[in-house]
């Protein structure tokens, strides 16, 4: 699949610095060292509804990461992947008497230009699970030759005792597994597995559903976890920087993931860190697809909303932090957007040498985006107060936060 064109990325004067970063396997920060081309994957949309406000901080958050990664002149080497097929879309599409594959396209294609409006750097690979599909049957042909898969009435599931790492990205004991794998996409309850943990991995052809060939599995379509191992095994390699996603994805996908990356390389680790973003809320609850209760980018755009004033409300809070999507949020970064970019249109202004330092040091320190604002706020109240005369001072100010957080001025 295409991804979405690029925004130009300023340089900035001096050096950026290396990314301390809240890893969930361990637990706690964890300073990355990536070699000269640094490598994430971060997991895509499930195409079947438009982009909501939720998304696109999760999408924010790993940006940051990229950006970050850039400043300190490394190349990044980007994955995302598409589920475009699975049960929820399968689902909608029945839903409205939709074809599947159309529903898919749809909102994918507004996903790209929700991502090319808030300005978020493209993947190099954007791949999508069905073009997935041929790389992802020698997986589950593999896993099963060597015991660590197993077949129920025409349905391969992976076997999690198969990894001694198993539970080593969560840490949830089994009764929160059970729970949380009954909520997302798991079948705990279904009677002859070996254990009620072990997710699918090929799912046998469904009377209704779309079907591909799958060698010596069987007609049949891919499980969610396994086709996330495939496209970043075939694009990263084992060992690579950064597994990135929601909160909602280190149980069961992220955790499943990495156990079928074991399993199937004998190697350890799968990614060197695990990082997951906090979920966004509105009227009290996790904005979600199956509940309803979303904002999307689209509709803000369709309003006339900058989107760089929704990319200033995202950074405005911890990615790591849950926290509720309001209009009052929105109406502060719309504020903010214009005092700063008033304060970028003079053509002198406070010196911006120690700004560039303070925006790389907080997002360094676990992508602190709310304190990069505080400081760009400072420098703007400076300026409103007509605190300098340095020349061009404005337009390193505007690089930086153009280069860093993603925004135009
Ligand atoms: N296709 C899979 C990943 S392989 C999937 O989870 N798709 S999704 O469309 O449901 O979510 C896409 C990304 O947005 C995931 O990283 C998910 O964790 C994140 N996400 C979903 N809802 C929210 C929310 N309310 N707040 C923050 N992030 C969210
Ligand atoms: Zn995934």
């Amino acid at each position: 699949m295409h991804a979405w064109p690029a925004s130009e990325v300023p340089a900035l004067p001096g050096k950026g610095r290396d990314l301390r970063i809240h890893d969930t396997a361990t637990g706690g920060p964890l300073t990355l060292d990536p070699g000269p081309v640094a490598r994430i994957y971060v997991c895509g949309i499930t195409p079947y509804d438009a982009t909501h406000m939720g998304h696109a901080a999760t999408y924010n958050a790993f940006d940051l990461v990229q950006r970050v990664w850039l400043d300190t002149k490394r190349q990044v080497h980007y994955v995302q992947n598409v589920t475009d097929v699975d049960a929820p879309l399968l689902e909608r599409a029945n839903r409205d008497g939709q074809d599947w594959t159309e529903l898919a396209e749809r909102e994918t294609s507004l996903f790209r230009e929700d991502m090319t409006a808030l300005r978020m750097l493209p993947p190099q690979h954007y791949i999508g699970a069905v073009e997935a599909i041929p790389g992802i049957v020698p997986l589950v042909e593999r896993l099963r030759d060597a015991g660590a898969a197993y077949e129920l009435d025409g349905d391969i599931y992976f076997s999690v005792e198969s990894d001694p790492h198993f539970g080593g990205v969560s840490h949830l004991d089994a009764e929160a597994m059970r729970l949380l794998s009954a909520e997302r996409g798991g079948d705990p309850e279904r009677p002859g597995k070996k254990n009620p943990l072990d997710p699918m991995l090929w799912m046998a052809a469904r009377e209704g559903e779309p079907r591909w060939d799958g060698r010596s599995l069987g007609p049949g379509r891919p499980g969610w976890h396994i086709e996330c191992v495939a496209i970043a095994l075939d694009h990263l390699g084992m060992g690579f920087d950064v597994q990135g996603g929601g909160s909602d994805l280190a149980f069961p996908h992220h955790e499943m993931g990495a156990s079928h990356a074991h399993a199937l390389t004998g190697e350890h680790p799968y990614a060197k860190a695990y990082v997951h973003a906090g979920m966004v809320a509105l009227h009290g609850e996790k904005m979600s697809k199956s509940k309803g209760n979303l904002v999307f980018v689209s509709a803000l755009r369709r309003q006339g909303v900058d989107p760089a004033a929704i990319r200033l409300t995202l950074l405005a809070h911890h990615y790591r932090s849950d926290w509720e999507w309001t209009d009052a949020v929105l109406d502060e970064a719309v504020e903010r957007l214009a005092r700063w970019r008033a304060a970028v249109s003079r053509p002198d202004g406070p010196p911006a040498d120690s700004l560039v330092e303070e925006v790389r040091a907080a997002l360094a320190d676990d992508l602190d985006a709310p304190a990069a604002l505080r400081a760009v706020d400072r420098w703007a109240a400076l300026q409103e107060r007509g605190g300098g005369t340095d020349e061009g001072a404005p337009g390193v100010v505007s690089r930086t936060v153009d280069a860093l957080l993603g925004v135009a001025l």
